[in-house]
């Protein structure tokens, strides 16, 4: 009875408290494809856009992208499939 109790006390208090206890995660990608100023860009917007990514940085220079993501929401694979689908391959290098 009381395992019971607290087992429903844990996942309600996993429910308020929404993404402080979500498991975030920040991965950096290596991009190709980015020649030109607008790449790093259109390289943001693509994984801004897929639901669970809350930040996402691009560096031209570097030719990498750093993404903080919910993995609750979302995956490595739907990040790299998001700038493969604009144009800019990527995986994962740390
Ligand atoms: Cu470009």
């Amino acid at each position: 009875m009381n395992r019971a109790l607290g087992a429903v006390g844990f996942a309600f208090a996993l429910l308020a408290s929404g993404t402080a206890l979500a498991a975030e995660r920040i991965v950096t990608l290596a991009v190709d494809n980015m020649y030109c100023d607008a790449c790093p860009y259109i390289v943001q917007q693509s994984l801004a856009r897929v639901d669970g990514v809350s930040q996402a940085a691009v560096s031209f220079e570097k030719k990498t992208a750093t993404v903080t993501f919910d993995d609750a929401k979302t995956t490595l694979a739907a990040l790299t499939a998001a700038t493969t689908k604009a144009g800019y391959p990527s995986r994962a290098i740390r």
